[in-house]
């Protein structure tokens, strides 16, 4: 084994490994003691780990001793992280584990469209990235992810970045089509236990997805699911939470999105279309300074099932929105346009409260008991289990019949939290 494998106290870095990895055929894993690993020689627009970012080919698993102590900084040097197609047939996959990639700064002389971009990892289509017990935090300008392939991420934490740039790019995680008809992954994203907390955006902080599509529109979608997630805290300008355009498919399932703003006046919290589509189950989108969901001019469409949807009474709420049942519509005179269906709910108070950490990464407002959102769900379009991944439905108003409540929780009569965050 070469010892390179394990760098550990400057006996080699983390860019020879991977240089030697890279050089070598089959799968890889390099583990990281707990430490700082520094981005340190200059030089952007590079492709061969020499400089500037990692380029990383083949399948190559780093694994962290910790998610908080192992922390890979870019420095605002370059992105840290660049993955690529690999000379063989095989596409490239990178897997990072229990760890922390921070600090980037996507740069470049080249005027294409994704070279200065992706501040943390830039996915090339086709290509990989896996995440599991990983943070992205404090990258600037160009997202902290920019995917053209395929990102499947279970755990994993967006905070603190920033994007300044007057283009369709989210501070966290962007997700773009290219047109090239060859490739055969692109721009497929599914995330669950996520959470984005403090991202700041020129244009939406958390995710925009798009494949830049005018009509008509391309043979697939571009997907994103997001399953078990928390947006809290960010702020961006229109929309302030997520841009779904261009031919984009989303669904959002058992997420909490709440007490996020925008910095534009009638910025929306979610902005879809160009034809794209947005199916909304078990989750709650309340507290946010702007109107609720904005379907720019009605190209898209948007379906929810079993959610609480919040109007910002000091917000024009151009809600168009095609009901599936089982939705809290919150302040529901200020919403236009909603066909209701069975078990929607359009008066009172859904008794619900405060915000509140339940798991590491997830945040929700628990309803209180006498809530009218308990066991009033609609059964067909129930999710199977809920924010914090506890089976659904449970028996929430002690009738010993177990129905499916409305929001991201599913509640017991008395909430046993999480205990090990
Ligand atoms: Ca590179
Ligand atoms: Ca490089
Ligand atoms: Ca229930």
């Amino acid at each position: 084994m070469n010892s390179c494998i394990k760098p550990k106290h400057g006996i080699c870095t983390l860019r020879a490994a991977l240089q030697f990895t890279n050089s070598l055929p089959g799968s890889h894993s390099i583990l990281l003691d707990n430490g700082q690993y520094n981005i340190t020689l200059q030089g952007i627009d590079e492709d061969m780990s020499i400089s500037g970012d990692l380029d990383v080919y083949g399948i190559l698993n780093i694994i962290g001793q910790s998610e908080k102590g192992v922390i890979i900084n870019g420095q605002a040097i370059d992105r840290v992280f660049h993955i690529l197609k690999d000379g063989s047939a095989q596409n490239s996959v990178l897997s990072l584990k229990n760890l922390t990639v921070a600090n980037g700064l996507a740069q470049s002389n080249h005027t294409d469209a994704v070279n200065h971009l992706g501040s943390g990892i830039l996915v090339a289509p086709n290509q990989e990235l896996r995440l599991e017990n990983v943070t992205l935090k404090d990258h600037s300008d160009g997202s902290s992810i920019l995917n053209q392939g395929m990102v499947l991420a279970h755990g994993v934490s967006f905070i603190n970045n920033e994007s300044n740039m007057n283009s369709a790019v989210a501070a966290a995680v962007t997700n773009w089509f290219d047109h090239d008809e060859n490739d055969i992954i692109d721009a497929y994203m599914e995330l669950s236990d996520c959470h984005f907390s403090n991202n700041l955006s020129n244009n939406a902080s958390a995710i925009t997805s798009s494949s830049f599509a005018t009509f008509p529109q391309i043979a697939q979608p571009v997907v994103v699911k997001l399953d078990r997630c928390t947006f809290t805290n960010n702020i961006g300008n229109q929309p302030s939470v997520i841009s779904n355009m261009f031919n984009t498919d989303m669904y959002i399932s058992n997420t909490t999105i709440s007490h996020n703003q925008s910095n534009a006046n009638s910025g929306p919290v979610i902005l879809n279309d160009g034809g794209s589509k947005i199916k909304i189950s078990n989750s709650s989108i309340l507290n946010n300074h702007g109107t609720v969901i904005d379907v720019h001019g009605g190209f898209g469409r948007i379906w929810s099932a079993n959610s609480i949807i919040e109007s910002d009474p000091n917000q024009n709420s151009a809600l168009l929105l095609n009901s599936l049942g089982g939705n809290f519509f919150w302040r529901y005179s200020d919403i236009n346009h909603i066909d209701l269906q069975k078990n929607d709910i359009t008066q009172g108070d859904p008794l619900l409260d405060t915000i509140t950490q339940l798991t590491i990464r997830q945040f929700a407002h628990v309803p209180l008991s006498g809530s009218p959102l308990l066991d009033t769900g609609v059964e067909i379009h129930c999710t199977s289990h809920d924010q914090i991944n506890r089976f659904r439905p449970i028996d929430g108003n002690g009738d010993s019949k177990s129905k499916c409540d409305i929001g991201a929780i599913e509640q017991l009569r008395d909430l046993i939290f999480a205990s090990d965050f």
